[in-house]
């Protein structure tokens, strides 16, 4: 009878956390509520296809599957994402080009990603 409890207990705290880690997720993409966002993903050591129709103001998102650590690094300095294994990070595109970028630990991983205006 007590363990059902204990177990009831628990299923509630992993909801509550699940709604923390929602909140989390939703709202700071409304406080910079400019732009779209673009996903690339990164798996066996390469950067996933480049998303089209990238804006000046949009923000890319790349999300690590790999067990390794990487980066994606802008040639132009504009950008220099770090991503440890399993993690996503973002960088705002802040100008209309094509940035070629590449991962610091294993420079053979390159991209590049073509901003519109
Ligand atoms: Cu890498």
């Amino acid at each position: 009878m007590s363990n059902e409890t204990t177990a009831g207990a628990d299923r509630r705290d992993v909801l509550v956390y699940a709604v923390f880690l929602a909140a989390g997720a939703i709202l700071p993409a409304r406080a910079q509520a400019v732009g779209r966002r673009h996903v690339v993903i990164v798996d066996k050591m390469a950067f996933g296809p480049s998303p089209t129709g990238v804006k000046a103001g949009d923000t890319v998102t790349w999300t690590n599957r790999d067990i390794v650590r990487h980066t994606a690094t802008a040639r132009n300095g504009t950008f220099d994402v770090d991503l440890p294994p399993g993690a996503s990070a973002s960088a705002v595109m802040r100008r209309a080009g094509v940035v070629a970028y590449y991962c610091r630990y294993h420079p053979a991983m390159r991209s590049e990603i073509s901003v519109g205006a």
